[in-house]
């Protein structure tokens, strides 16, 4: 009886109906959830789950851009990727903050991160091996995140909806200095364009998969979406991303690595090859080639910048015992 509410709770909660109700009649007239509003358990802990996932594919993703600021191959290249990834900082500080109001502490969130409990995006576990990726993770990677965050501007639970207007307007900037990366190396020499090409090979299919499952899969798209927290399903997105990417590759001159692609006029859309799931679950589950470097990366940038975070304390104290004393 209490299914809704239960869905990604303990078990332990007794959510009456009449309040399920409520909730969702809230909802479902798109009325913004504030932290300190009564939420349904399964509600609260989806949340949590999902935006500290979120938070933490900012963070990782940090690492493998971060890889290549000491190698870009001019000063512009540099500051670009240089301030890309101090976005992506940003990003995950304000995820964090939207998990914080939800009654997890930030500590709690990076702790699972770093014991291997908690998910990262899947594509973070793929090495850059050229300059060329640098601009495919531009377009590719963060095309596929501002389709999949556009609708989570419009998410039932407002620190999260207000974060993402944020970010969306930062990862619109990421994509089009990306695409602009790649643009040059097609426009290029034959070594250049074959690097642009080699890169969409590697990244094309990964890119595909940060939608999530398909559909049938997906464990918890039905109930999010009735929640507005997702407000379209991982195979909806994906084909949105699908469509929209296949023509910028065309007017590059680049090909997209799948050769059942077809343009299908009746659904106004590109049909595309399977996906190979199995690569996908082995990625997300710790088996993909950087999965093992990136917790590992991760782990020794948090406890070497332990003495930071005690120093950034120590002061704020020390500010306001001194306010108090002025008081
Ligand atoms: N990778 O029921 P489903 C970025 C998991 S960062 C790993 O469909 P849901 C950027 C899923 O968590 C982009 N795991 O789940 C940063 C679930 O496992 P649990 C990050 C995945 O939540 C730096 C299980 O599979 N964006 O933009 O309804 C540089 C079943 O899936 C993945 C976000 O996080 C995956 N790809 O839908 C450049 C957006 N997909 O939790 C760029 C916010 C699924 O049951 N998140 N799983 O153990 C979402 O929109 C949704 O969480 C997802 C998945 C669409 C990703």
């Amino acid at each position: 009886m209490y299914s809704q509410g239960l869905i990604g709770a303990d078990g332990k909660t007794s959510e009456t109906e009449e309040f399920l109700a409520a909730f969702q009649k809230r909802i479902d007239a798109e009325e913004k959830i504030e932290p300190n509003d009564a939420m349904p358990e399964g509600y609260r802990k989806t949340l949590v789950r999902q935006i500290a996932q979120h938070a933490h594919s900012e963070i990782v993703g940090m690492l493998p851009e971060g890889n290549w600021i000491n190698r870009a191959p001019s000063l512009r290249r540099k500051a670009a990727l240089l301030a890309k990834v101090q976005d992506e900082g940003g990003h995950g500080l304000y995820l964090y903050s939207a998990v914080e109001t939800l009654g997890v502490s930030r500590e709690e969130v990076t702790e699972e991160l770093h014991s291997g409990k908690a998910k990262y995006s899947s594509i973070f576990n793929y090495p850059t091996l050229s300059w060329a990726d640098i601009g495919t993770i531009g377009w590719l990677v963060d095309g596929a995140a501002i389709m999949n965050q556009i609708p989570l501007c419009r998410c039932s639970f407002g620190p999260y909806s207000r974060a993402m207007i944020r970010v969306c307007k930062e990862e619109s900037f990421h994509q089009r200095q990306g695409y602009e990366i790649v643009m040059k190396l097609a426009q290029g020499t034959q070594a250049q364009k074959d690097m642009a090409q080699d890169s969409i090979n590697r990244w094309w299919w990964p890119a595909l998969m940060m939608f999530g499952p398909s559909d049938k899969d997906s464990a918890h798209s039905e109930q999010s979406m009735k929640w507005k927290i997702k407000r379209f399903s991982n195979d909806e997105l994906r084909q949105r991303f699908i469509d929209a990417t296949v023509p910028q590759a065309h007017y590059l001159g680049l090909e997209i690595p799948d050769p059942d692609l077809t343009w299908n006029e009746e659904k106004g859309g590109y049909d595309h090859g399977e996906i190979d799931w199995d690569e996908f679950w082995r990625v997300v589950g710790g088996g993909g080639v950087m999965n093992r470097d990136r917790v590992r990366d991760r782990k020794a940038a948090w406890d070497e910048g332990a003495w930071v975070r005690e120093a950034a304390l120590a002061h704020a104290e020390k500010r306001r015992a001194r306010q108090m004393a002025a008081e």
